[in-house]
């Protein structure tokens, strides 16, 4: 070592700790993983790094916490799994994370390079499986390149539009021995990839002039803006200039939902004031938004007298739906920023006056017969007794809508969703990872009685770790999205989507006529070591989240709720704002 020192070069090191020094250079300090053979040698140094290492008990899982890690606290999450069936098992968590545009940086063990290609034990292509559904990946073959390339990943996920890299990581690699130093992530330039690119502000002159002559103009905000952190600037504008704004799904919390100027999120199941805007709107301001085909339903005719104009900084996205009049490629931030310093500030009197009155007319609402726990008023008393401050982390399906409707969102960042893909299994692993992120924060995970059981295993990470989590389950004993869809468009042939309405016990099911069978969720949860409780009595709700709330361990509160409630309004599939359900017949 020490005449190694002397001439200056660095220490030889193994590829398995070039990577972990690459990963704690990177400022990572929870890292979600799995081990197996192939991975062995990386975990072997786990116990001596300085990060805190959590085993969840699936890859999936795995993929799932970093990303609800990354949603909620900003920073990019990490997980590491074994070659074979534990790089496969990230395959659904990486492509929910690429179409929400998420950081993460995922490292699969693979095969020694000598053996790549023989249908070696536990061999897959992982690169070739993930190229569509990554925004990078990456197949080490030569330790002397891996300091970069562990830096690089981190620089791709995090930069431009944020999203999941894989790297690939062959176990001789592992095992070779370099004296490539650590590269940090900030000293990363790739001439092919520039994310960073200069406001274009002539463009954002333009914008600001549509914006003083515009009689109606309305913001439709994205997840993008909760990417970049700008918020709070968006706000700013949309207050000096009284220009209205409706978010998507994923831009929930980028706007507060108490402002007079909010339209809630727009879309499928949004507002009737948003979508109403949409079609009314002269000037469309889109911003980190991707013109999703669950917000413009038929697109020939979304924003049908707008000028449109789109900030994004994926320049791939502009134009990629529909045309757009202005297009800005940029950080929205920056943009924002630039834009913000150019309006003056406004009156829109009668735009506004009329969409107070859409809003009025048209506010999310549900029916509450004596006697019935309706899914909305849970979600809604979630809010409450949390007086809007939890993190909410859901599943897919109804009560993610519900969730969507019925909660205040107020804060970027509190409300964690997988919108792009729509992955079932994603609300509880995220939830989880989430409170890694956010220990001081109440989170709570809402999920159906059908996601709920995709991924069910990991409750126990949240017990382990003693973590304060509370998982709530709107139990309607059904696929209940897919029984609406059937109810609606296929004539009330319900096919598969029946879960049980009562556990019962196994004798007893065996006599009766039905084959649906749920879990005791209440038994299921003290089985993992959690509170477990059952609640059917409206008046039950309060109290019992109130307790929940209070305490310190992992709760699974099972509603009962309405058997067949709708999610409402909605526009069909493909349909426009004229043709929205507002009730069934
Ligand atoms: C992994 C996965 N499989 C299937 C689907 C299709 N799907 C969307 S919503 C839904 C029903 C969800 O039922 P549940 O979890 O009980 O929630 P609910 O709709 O009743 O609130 C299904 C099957 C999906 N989104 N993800």
């Amino acid at each position: 070592m020490k005449t190694e020192k002397k001439r200056g070069s660095p220490p030889e090191r193994t590829g398995a700790e070039c990577l972990i020094a690459g990963i704690e250079q990177a400022g990572v300090s929870v890292v979600f993983g799995y081990p197996g053979g192939m991975i062995i040698d990386v975990f072997n140094l786990l116990p001596a790094s300085g990060m805190h290492f959590v085993l969840p008990r699936h890859e999936q899982g795995a993929v799932h916490m970093a990303d609800g890690y990354a949603r909620a606290t900003g920073k990019v999450g990490c997980c590491i799994v074994t070659s074979g069936p534990g790089a496969t098992n990230t395959v659904t968590g990486l492509a929910t994370a690429y179409m929400d545009g998420i950081p993460l940086v995922c490292i699969s063990g693979q095969v020694p390079t000598d053996m790549i290609g023989s249908d070696a034990f536990q061999e897959a292509d992982i690169t070739g499986i993930t190229r569509p559904i990554t925004k990078h990946n990456y197949l080490v073959r030569n330790v002397d390149e891996l300091p970069r390339i562990v830096a690089e990943a981190f620089y791709i996920a995090t930069t431009g539009k944020p999203g999941p890299v894989l790297i690939d990581l062959p176990k001789d690699v592992q095992r070779a021995l370099t004296r490539a130093p650590t590269v940090s992530p900030s000293d990363i330039s790739i001439r092919s990839y520039q994310p960073d690119c200069p406001v274009d502000e002539e463009a954002v002159a333009q914008l600001a002039k549509a914006i003083q002559t515009a009689r109606r103009p309305l913001f439709y905000a994205g997840g993008g803006v909760i990417a970049a952190g700008a918020a709070p600037v968006l706000a700013e504008i949309a207050r000096l200039s009284s220009i209205p704004v409706t978010t998507t799904l994923m831009g929930l919390g980028a706007f507060p939902e108490d402002d007079p100027l909010s339209l809630q999120f727009l879309g499928m199941h949004g507002s009737v004031a948003a979508n109403r805007a949409v079609a009314h709107c002269d000037l469309l301001i889109a911003v980190g938004a991707r013109f999703d085909d669950r917000v413009t339903g038929k697109i020939s005719e979304f924003a049908p007298v707008a000028k449109i104009a789109h900030i994004d900084i994926d320049r791939s996205t502009i134009g990629k739906s529909l045309a757009i009049d202005l297009p800005i490629h940029g950080d929205v931030r920056a943009v924002l920023v630039s834009l913000r310093k150019r309006l003056h500030p406004k009156r829109r009197k009668e735009w506004l006056q009329e969409i107070a009155e859409w809003k009025k007319a048209h506010s999310f609402t549900y029916e509450h017969p004596e006697g019935t726990l309706p899914p909305q008023y849970v979600i809604e008393q979630i809010d409450k007794v949390s007086k809007g401050k939890a993190i909410i982390a859901t599943d897919v399906g109804q009560h993610q809508m519900w969730s969507a409707q019925f909660i205040k969102h107020r804060h970027p960042r509190h409300f964690l969703t997988s919108g792009g893909l729509g992955t079932m299994g994603f609300g509880l692993p995220a939830a989880i990872g989430a409170q890694f992120g956010r220990p001081e924060q109440l989170v709570v995970c809402i999920a159906g009685d059908g996601g709920i059981q995709m991924n069910f295993q990991e409750l126990v990470v949240a017990v382990e770790h003693q973590l304060p989590l509370k998982v709530v389950i709107i139990n309607n004993g059904h696929l209940g999205m897919v029984r609406q869809w059937q109810q609606m468009f296929y004539n009330r042939n319900y096919s598969a989507v029946v879960l049980g309405q009562r556990n019962r016990p196994c004798n007893e099911r065996m006599e009766g006529a039905c084959d649906a069978y749920l879990p005791d969720f209440v038994a299921l949860a003290e089985a993992h070591g959690a509170v477990g409780v059952r609640i059917e009595d409206p008046a039950e709700v309060v109290p019992t989240l109130e307790r929940a709330f209070k305490c310190p361990r992992v709760w699974v509160m099972d509603f009962r709720v309405t058997p067949e409630e709708n999610v409402l309004p909605m526009v069909p599939p493909g349909g426009t704002v004229e043709q929205i359900i507002h009730r069934l017949a």
